[in-house]
């Protein structure tokens, strides 16, 4: 896998100079308190990692949930390598029939393969993530259950329907998540590292328990890149080919309306 056991109240993340990158330069941005602390590298068995902060390591018997933010999952530079020299895929053509047979198109299931933009894509309109710029791709809860199987979650209700089971209903942790993310929108607003990015696959990381605890994080800046010169984000307008915008704050800001619905109902 992707992480290996560290210290105590750290972990240990397959090395990926992306995400060093911008781990990096959040230890001095606003959004510091709402990213993982950085601690740099580490070899072990020939193999390097990016060591950083444990975040579950407040908590007891955590329930968790990742949610991948963002209207679009892939780089733009890989829709220009796609394009220029195209790699049909296998795995990602299974992946796609495991889900919808029907999905390939005939070229596709001749090929038994699919291109990566093309599959993302497919998953960006199968689930949440075009129509609400944010998806939920797992939930392990405290008492054991654990869910990924969110492929298909795309309506607005089966959305609100995992959330208030995430959270058992329980209104005091609803409001602590939204104002979390109220405090994160306000310091992403504010991060000259955020109006300087393009954020693609990063994900929320929502933790409670049942001491009432309720922290959000950000996670996972494997796809996180600096913009061309000079050139900054809204993170809010529609994506155009060129334009950057990767549908970050609005996906933020349809997450907080959404919690704050089921904090007051
Ligand atoms: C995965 O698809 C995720 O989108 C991965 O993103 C992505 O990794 C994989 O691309 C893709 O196959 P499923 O979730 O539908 O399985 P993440 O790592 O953010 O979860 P990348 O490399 O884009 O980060 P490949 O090319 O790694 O297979
Ligand atoms: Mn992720």
């Amino acid at each position: 896998g992707n992480f290996q056991a560290g210290e105590d109240g750290r972990i240990l993340k397959r090395f990926c100079q992306c995400e060093q990158r911008s781990l990096e330069q959040l230890m001095s941005d606003p959004l510091r308190p709402f990213v993982p602390a950085y601690y740099g590298i580490v070899e072990q068995d020939g193999q390097t990692f990016n060591q950083m902060e444990d975040l579950l390591a407040e908590f007891e018997g955590p329930s968790i949930m990742d949610c991948k933010m963002g209207s679009r999952t892939y780089l733009e530079e890989e829709l220009v390598k796609a394009r220029e020299r195209p790699r049909p895929r296998k795995d990602m053509y299974e992946k796609m029939v495991a889900v919808d047979p029907g999905a390939p198109t005939p070229e596709e299931h001749a090929q038994g393969a699919v291109t990566k933009p093309r599959y993302m894509q497919w998953r960006e309109t199968m689930s949440s993530t075009s129509t609400l710029g944010f998806r939920i791709e797992g939930i392990k809860k405290a008492d054991g259950t654990c869910n990924t199987n969110f492929k298909k979650t795309q309506e607005l209700e089966q959305v609100t329907k995992v959330l208030e089971d995430f959270v058992d209903r329980d209104r005091r942790i609803l409001k602590k998540y939204v104002a979390r993310l109220e405090e994160l929108r306000e310091a992403l607003e504010k991060s000259p590292f955020f109006k300087t990015h393009e954020v693609v696959g990063s994900s929320l990381l929502f933790v409670h328990d049942h001491t009432g605890l309720a922290k959000v994080w950000m996670i996972d800046f494997g796809k996180t890149v600096a913009l061309p010169d000079h050139q900054t984000l809204s993170h809010r307008l529609p994506w155009a080919e060129g334009n950057h915008e990767d549908g970050y704050l609005w996906g933020l800001d349809n997450m907080i309306r959404l919690l704050q619905g089921l904090a007051q109902s």
